[in-house]
């Protein structure tokens, strides 16, 4: 067991008792502490299996145990910024008996959902919302004159975000009760970046929070052992000593009060016990340790910000799970996100104004190996996408060649300025989107499934799907001589060669085999899985064929025209509702020959998918092979009997 304290995390009495958020209420501050090491344990343990985001919920231990032991979570509500540190929080609200299925397919999210608990009271997973919602819930509450506490819990990362300063500028303004408390790690994923988060640092590093550290714990750990609601009138005037005059929190019209050990169960129970009687907007800051309690999350807690499935699946081996990646011997292949870095950096070499951006997700992207050879033209903007776009078109304008790096799911941030900013002035911007369609365990609130639907609607955007690493380095290259913004969209999956290597003409599509009965007509990732299903239907003696889309915006017409006479099953890793295949019906139906074609859909249907392997919401979504292969076959035979008639 890697916990450092040596507690066996399968053991745990404490966290046996604990069937809602007030049963805590009755714990001693010692089983508190006892109870911490029960829940790190199970938490590791069960990250280790499932993958999972391990430092940040391990960061959070203390922090959840003096809320819940303080607050009254029956009635008060309780909101997690971004949510992938509510571990700690699900286990303690009576779904510790399925905490194994954190993450699994059907069993627990790895973010909070209304859905699955009521203590859940607002969903996350994108970051720098919880004071927004918490606001909104706390003018509600005083509307309806009800009587909660509303806390969001957000994270120095979070707060880079500018929708957190918008939040914390009105609720200043309308100073309704609302408690946000600031669980600063110095991180993000990465080392959290930018002069907000130099402001916290210099907060936690300054005299006073050392002082007022040793003199709060030296006062409360005299009263270890006991309650500390009994003695929470004392703690009152230490919890007055945080209160700072100015600050930039008490200029937004909230009280300040920290910066204190977030690691330090007495002394926040304490706080807290007195923060019940504060009134008006309160900011609690408190310094925590990404990792806590695991040695090797501690000193890295980058690597340990998400942990990866210890069973790793794929397409091609759904159902038997692999070996865990350490005992393969065999490099494994590389991921659309290693091509884009690797061939970023190559293109850097040659061309001085090529510059990466990327919205507080360095190694997500790739872009690290960028920031590596690269420094001064590396941008980590914090988690502020729609920053970035516009940084982005700030750079283009002024002749620079900027690659704005990002989630598929996180541009959705920074619509308005792709539209605004790049779009309507034709800046040369180039985004590589990531995470492009589904991305597996992280659930809807991560899936890319939207993209083609909202920039396929822009003028001026150029977009591309690459099915491989040869494309998707011939697409870079070609992104960065164009004068307007192009898009290249790819998903969580490797980059295997699919066709001739080497340099290709991406400047069109192309008909990698010839179907006489039908033909996938794909654009990007799913081209591989297409060409599967067309062998197992090749074994039946259907003749199906594929072609690569590749463009998505605008379509390739020659292609198009030439595929017309056979019946067609467009597939994309995309919302069908406005997507490639939407994009293949308006070409024919502009063209006057929507009458003549035969034209099957193959996408993402109108929901929001449930978290999963990527193997098993492609399947799921009828977008593997054996499902593709099923598509085809069905689609012939209707074809087939249609002409009968
Ligand atoms: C809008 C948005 N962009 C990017 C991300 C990816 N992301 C997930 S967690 C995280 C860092 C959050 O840092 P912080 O709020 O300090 O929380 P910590 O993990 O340190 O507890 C980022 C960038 C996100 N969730 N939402």
């Amino acid at each position: 067991m890697p916990l450092d304290e040596g507690t066996p995390a399968s053991h745990t009495p404490l966290l046996d008792r604990v069937n809602g958020p007030n049963d805590l209420h009755a714990f001693s501050l010692d089983e508190l502490e006892q109870l911490a090491k029960e829940i790190r344990g199970r938490i590791i343990e069960t990250v280790m299996v499932n993958g999972g985001h391990l430092a940040s919920s391990l960061g959070v231990v203390e922090l959840t145990l003096a809320l819940h032991h303080v607050f009254d979570l029956e009635r008060d509500w309780l909101i997690w910024d971004v949510g992938h540190q509510s571990y700690a929080h699900k286990l303690l609200t009576g779904r510790r008996d399925r905490f194994d299925t954190l993450r699994v397919k059907d069993g627990l999210s790895g973010y909070p959902r209304r859905t699955e608990s009521r203590y859940d009271v607002f969903g996350a997973g994108h970051s720098s919302t919880s004071i927004s919602a918490g606001l909104g819930m706390a003018v509600a509450r005083d509307y309806f004159k009800e009587d909660r506490r509303i806390i969001a819990v957000i994270g120095d990362g979070a707060m880079t975000g500018g929708m957190a300063w918008e939040a914390l500028s009105h609720a200043g303004h309308l100073g309704n009760d609302l408690i946000v408390i600031l669980n600063d790690n110095k991180m993000s994923i990465a080392e959290n970046v930018g002069a907000v988060s130099e402001y916290f640092s210099r907060l936690i590093t300054g005299r006073r929070y050392k002082r007022a550290k040793e003199d709060v714990s030296s006062f409360v750990k005299t009263i270890l052992g006991r309650r500390l609601s009994l003695t929470a009138h004392r703690l009152e005037q230490s919890v007055k000593g945080f209160l700072t005059a100015g600050g930039v929190f008490q200029e937004l019209g909230f009280n300040y009060v920290g910066p204190v050990d977030g690691h330090d169960l007495p002394v926040l129970a304490g706080i807290f016990a007195n923060m019940k009687n504060m009134h008006g907007p309160i900011l609690f800051h408190c310094a925590t340790q990404k990792g806590k309690g695991f040695t090797e999350a501690e000193n890295d807690p980058l690597k340990y910000h998400g942990v990866k499935p210890s069973k790793v699946y794929t397409v091609e081996n759904e159902g038997e799970a692999r070996a865990p990646e350490k005992a393969s011997p065999a490099l494994p292949a590389k991921t659309f996100t290693d091509v884009f870095a690797e061939t970023l950096i190559d293109i850097a070499e040659m061309d001085p104004t090529v510059v990466a951006i990327t919205a507080a997700m360095p190694t997500g992207t790739g872009l690290h190996r960028f920031q590596e050879v690269f420094s001064e033209r590396f941008f980590d903007v914090g988690i502020c996408e729609q920053h970035a776009v516009t940084f982005a078109a700030g750079l283009a304008a002024q002749g620079m060649r900027p690659v704005c790096a990002l989630y598929s799911t996180f541009l959705q941030r920074g619509y308005d300025q792709v539209v605004h900013d790049v779009c309507l002035q034709n800046l040369p911007v180039v985004f590589a989107i990531d995470r492009a369609g589904v991305v597996g365990e992280d659930g809807p609130t991560h899936a890319g499934a939207f993209d083609l639907t909202f920039l396929r609607a822009l003028p001026n955007m150029t977009i591309l799907a690459p099915r491989d690493d040869c494309d998707l380095r011939a697409m870079l290259r070609w992104a960065l001589a164009q004068p307007g913004p192009v898009t290249i969209r790819y998903p969580r999956d490797t980059a295997i060669t699919s066709g001739a290597p080497g340099p290709r003409d991406i400047t069109h599509g192309e008909i990698l085999r010839h179907g006489v009965d039908a033909m996938f007509l794909a654009a990007g990732s799913l081209v591989r899985a297409c060409m599967k299903a067309t062998d197992l239907l090749e074994c039946e003696g259907l003749s199906v064929g594929v072609a690569d889309a590749r463009w998505v915006k605008p379509l390739d017409g020659a292609l198009l025209d030439a595929l017309a006479s056979v019946p067609l099953i467009t597939v994309e890793e995309n919302a069908l509702m406005g997507g490639f295949g939407s994009a293949v019906l308006e070409y024919y139906e502009s063209n006057g020959r929507l009458s003549e074609v035969r034209i099957r859909r193959a996408g993402l249907p109108d929901l929001f998918g449930e978290h999963a392997t990527r193997a098993q919401q492609l399947a799921e979504h009828g977008l593997d092979c054996r499902a593709l292969a099923e598509t085809a076959r069905a689609f012939v035979a209707a074809t087939a009997a249609e002409r009968l008639l």
